[in-house]
């Protein structure tokens, strides 16, 4: 039974992960760099600990800080959240070592799906759909301008260690192939430190189209539904929902079972996200696995019931799934926008001290926020305030509840992405599901 929980995290989802433990009667500790002193996730906490100076270098992601803090508060398991040390395979290999429960699938599924090359070819063998692409790393050249020839122009280059849009490159033609894919080299040199590139073909116009996945320890698999997180701005998702919408049933089916399969293929011991390309002709291409909680996990929550930070401690925790895939049922529709503490139209960081703020309420509406009337947004961090979810009968009912809550919702003292919310409810292309990968680029919400 794990007894106490450290949070390697900060902000909503420190607060979100320590409701799920208040509830299960694991103790909590918190920790902080020294310009979150104030913040609500120290305050939430049973106990905290300070681990360094802001810069996240020094502190959320100081590995012998977070020890230390483990050791002296006698935690037995750590929760990372998303982000951070989420997936850092040497980090989950240590606290394994360790004694302590990583809340988080073994080192070895993340070392494994750490390594996109690697990942394509594990879901490939039990013959889940890929995107037409390269089958190992391409370290020469000119062997990647033949392979991308056969493939066809468009191609995008991809760093094996990267994953969530880092670490690509978009090429149109031959001519500019050579150039576009030395400089993808030895940017993912500098950025993971190893050099391994592969290639796939680039689809402009997609659908990013994710299943939530669960698995134990005794080899179970369950699928939670999927969502769809095509509105991103640099690769910074903006607006996601479950289910993905106006998908063909038949279709769905199929994508799903095929995250299943996937998840089943290595073992996947944890709650997990398998990301798909949706295209066009209603084809779906496997991309990355994440092995973390998501940011967007709430929607999920909201049309299966299920808390899933609730499902990571028990598998963590040796237990087996308490659903079987006929026990899950997905009701309804459910739509996050992220508020930002952004410019609404450059989406510029603005950071400052939150003034004021006033929460939407009422019928299918959750908040998830770590901000407070007084709180200091640091630059130092990624800039979301928090996450408005709805919960409605369908998608219509989901974008009016959303419209009122976006109405409801004050924050003084920042800029935030609200307005940008705003518009987006209210543009037929969104609300009608012309809703592609590109979006941002091309359509102005
Ligand atoms: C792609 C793609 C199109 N073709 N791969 C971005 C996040 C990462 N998990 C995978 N991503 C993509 N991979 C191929 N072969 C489109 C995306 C993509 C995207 C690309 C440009 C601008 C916004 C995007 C949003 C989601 C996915």
């Amino acid at each position: 039974m794990i007894h106490k929980a450290l949070i390697a995290n900060r902000g909503e989802i420190a607060v979100r992960i320590m409701r799920s433990c208040r509830e299960m009667g694991i103790k909590t500790v918190g920790v902080y760099s020294t310009i979150d002193k104030d913040a609500m996730h120290v305050r939430m906490a049973d106990q905290a600990v300070c681990i360094g100076p802001a810069a996240s270098a020094d502190s959320y992601l100081n590995v012998p800080a977070i020890l230390s803090a483990i050791e002296i508060t006698d935690a037995d398991a750590v929760h990372p959240g998303y982000g951070f040390l989420a997936e850092n395979a040497a980090f989950a290999e240590i606290c394994e070592n360790y004694g302590v429960k990583f809340i988080g699938p073994s080192s070895e599924a993340i070392r494994l799906m750490g390594d996109k090359i690697e990942a394509r070819r594990a879901v490939q063998k039990v013959k889940v759909p890929v995107v037409p692409g390269s089958d190992s790393a391409i370290t020469e050249e000119e062997e990647g301008l033949k392979i991308s020839k056969e493939i066809g122009f468009p191609v995008i280059v991809k760093a094996a260690a990267g994953g969530g849009g880092r670490g690509m490159k978009i090429v149109h033609s031959p001519a500019s192939f050579i150039n576009a894919f030395l400089t993808a080299q030895s940017e993912a040199l500098s950025a993971f430190g190893i050099a391994d590139v592969y290639i796939e073909k680039y689809f402009e116009q997609a659908r990013h189209v994710e299943v939530q996945i669960m698995g134990d320890r005794f080899g179970s698999v369950v699928h939670l539904g999927d969502r769809d997180c095509s509105i991103q701005r640099r690769h910074q998702k903006l607006i996601e929902e479950a289910p993905a919408p106006f998908i063909p049933a038949r279709i769905r089916n199929r994508l799903l079972k095929a995250a299943v399969d996937a998840a089943v293929a290595v073992n996947y011991n944890n709650v997990g996200t398998i990301e798909f390309l949706y295209v066009p002709d209603g084809e779906f291409y496997f991309l990355e696995m994440n092995t973390r909680i998501q940011v967007e996990h709430p929607v999920t929550e909201a049309i299966t019931g299920i808390d899933i930070v609730r499902e990571q401690f028990r598998i963590a925790d040796g237990k087996k799934l308490r659903y079987e895939q006929k026990d899950i049922h997905l009701r309804g529709h459910s739509i996050e926008c992220r508020i930002n503490a952004e410019d609404p139209e450059k989406f510029i960081p603005s950071p400052g001290t939150i003034r004021s703020c006033l929460f939407p309420g009422g019928f299918g509406v959750r908040v998830d926020t770590a901000i407070y009337p007084g709180y200091v947004v640091p630059s130092a961090y990624d800039s979301l305030l928090g996450k408005l979810i709805v919960h409605g009968d369908d998608r219509n009912e989901a974008i009016s509840r959303m419209r009122r809550a976006l109405d409801e919702l004050r924050i003084d003292g920042v800029q935030t992405t609200t307005e940008f919310h705003k518009k987006m409810m209210a543009n037929t292309d969104f609300t009608e599901g012309r809703l592609w990968t590109n979006f941002m680029g091309k359509a102005r919400a």
